[in-house]
């Protein structure tokens, strides 16, 4: 991408960092951390990976598909939905309302652009590889990306679902993992130590590429190198930090799920209004 594209892709993720501390803040509920970490591969995945996508017509049969296994996550995924025109930003006003539509977990019936309901840690990747796999049967050209946490990889599921992705040789299968080494109450490698990832999914049949989670132009390149591989699914292992953006979320398990109080929520924002300010002077 160029340097106009960068700073363009830049400003959603922060932009999309800002609306994802509005909703929880607004509605004292939800997952900064793992959203914050994810916030850069879902900006470039939407607006720069995704074939097809179309806000008007969110069930295009020809679009590549997304499933947010992490699917506590919504603070990013709706932020990115909401700026990718699926719906307008004023509804995130609405998040985890009974007003609203927006769920604290993604949901496919209600929320646009949403191609499958998750939050159950390990189902999300499961129905990826049907995905896939009806792709592959259908003859069709579309490309399935799913994004797991990394202590979702404790979910003997996920193992069950990459195994079946390897056997059926599904190469349109893209399954990201949000490296932030944290999952809800600690590090992962204290609660269940998932290491070494990449020899696993070797071991289980993947294309096994890596990339820093939050360099936009590498995590496209990345994408792109991932198009190429083919007989096999590829995993690309990306590393993050959890609250990624905000000085005191980054790197603290305590922000996995926690909703900011109004003097933590002044300064996440200014934070994060600087760097907005920064990226529009550039
Ligand atoms: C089957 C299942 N078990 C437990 C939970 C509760 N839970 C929600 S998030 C989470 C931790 C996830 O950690 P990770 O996958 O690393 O996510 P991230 O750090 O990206 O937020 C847990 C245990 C769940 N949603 N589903
Ligand atoms: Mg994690």
């Amino acid at each position: 991408m160029n340097q106009t594209e960068l700073r363009s892709c830049e400003t959603i993720a922060a932009k999309g960092r800002l609306l994802g501390l509005d909703m929880v803040y607004r509605c004292a509920s939800g997952h900064l951390g793992g959203s914050f970490s994810a916030m850069d591969l879902l900006t470039v995945l939407y607006f720069r990976t995704m074939r097809n996508l179309d806000a008007k017509n969110p069930k295009n049969p020809k679009r590549d598909r997304f499933v947010l296994s992490k699917g506590h996550c919504t603070p990013a995924l709706y932020a990115i939905l909401a700026q990718r025109g699926y719906f307008p930003e004023e509804d995130l006003k609405l998040f985890r309302s009974i007003n609203g539509h927006l769920s604290g977990h993604a949901e496919m019936r209600h929320v646009a652009g949403v191609d499958m309901s998750t939050g159950s840690l390990g189902q999300g990747v499961s129905t990826a590889v049907g995905m896939a796999l009806a792709g592959k049967l259908d003859q069709a050209d579309y490309r399935v990306y799913t994004l797991l946490g990394d202590g979702e990889l404790a979910e003997g599921q996920v193992w069950e679902a990459t195994m079946s992705a390897a056997k059926y040789a599904l190469d349109k299968l893209c399954v990201i993992v949000d490296v932030n080494g944290l999952q809800i109450d600690g590090k992962t490698d204290d609660v269940m130590p998932t290491e070494p990832l990449d020899q696993k999914f070797a071991a289980f049949g993947f294309h096994v590429l890596k990339v820093d989670g939050h360099d936009l132009e590498a995590i496209e390149e990345t994408f792109k190198k991932a198009e190429t591989l083919k007989g096999a699914p590829t995993v690309i292992l990306a590393r993050t930090v959890k609250g990624k953006g905000v000085s005191f979320m980054e790197n603290d398990a305590g922000w996995h799920g926690k909703a900011p109080n109004a003097e933590q929520y002044q300064t996440a924002r200014e934070e994060l209004l600087a760097k907005l300010a920064e990226l529009e002077g550039k």
